[in-house]
């Protein structure tokens, strides 16, 4: 089993379903790595030192150790409720969101939604929007009047690994581009 496969379902534990390896998040998002290396290790080949090189080379840098390495959570992308302590951030001018072709109408009339998701994700980029749009079909990319947002009182927030992330964009901040 490659490590991409195993940090994928770390992923899935992580952000949206700790249940399938009975394990508990706290409230902010923390796991116990003693309880998730058991886990994982029912199905997957795992060990500290594999996990360490897994959060040391993740190429999003999705997950964090506590001090000690006894907690491990993701940095962002959940869809279970919890607070990862993101900072709060002024935006730049502007920010992108990458999707798939087939949400462009509904999203230019209602606008970006979280979805599953606690956020919208935005990237400072357009080149990580093209990516994040990929994995949804051919891609589309909308640009966000994130600064103007902000002037109008929305709140941005920056995940340790550099995603920025909103509550919603409505869809007059949004344009897209080609
Ligand atoms: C779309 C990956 C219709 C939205 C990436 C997106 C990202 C709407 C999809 C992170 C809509 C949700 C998140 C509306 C939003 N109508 N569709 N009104 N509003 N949508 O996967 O942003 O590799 O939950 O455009 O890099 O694609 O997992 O969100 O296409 O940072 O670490 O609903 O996941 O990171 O899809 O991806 P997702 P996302 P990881």
């Amino acid at each position: 089993m490659s490590l991409k496969e195993t940090s994928k379902y770390i992923s899935l534990i992580l952000r949206h379903k700790p249940e399938t390896i009975g394990i508990h998040l706290d409230e902010h998002g923390w796991a116990n790595v003693g309880e998730l290396l058991e886990g994982i290790g029912k199905t997957h080949t795992i060990s500290m030192e594999i996990l360490e090189e897994i959060v040391r080379t993740d190429e999003k840098q999705r997950y964090s150790f506590n001090k000690d390495k006894t907690l491990i959570r993701a940095n962002q992308g959940h869809s279970v409720p919890v607070d990862v302590e993101l900072e709060e951030v002024a935006p730049p001018e502007v920010l992108y969101h990458g999707t798939g072709e087939k949400f462009r109408a509904s999203i230019e009339q209602e606008g970006l939604k979280p979805k599953s998701r606690l956020y919208v994700h935005m990237s400072a980029d357009t080149e990580t929007a093209r990516k994040v749009g990929m994995r949804h079909g051919k891609p589309v990319i909308f640009r966000i009047q994130a600064r103007k947002m902000q002037e109008d009182g929305y709140i941005f927030y920056k995940s340790v690994n550099g995603v920025w992330l909103t509550n919603a964009v409505p869809a007059a901040y949004l344009q897209v581009i080609v």
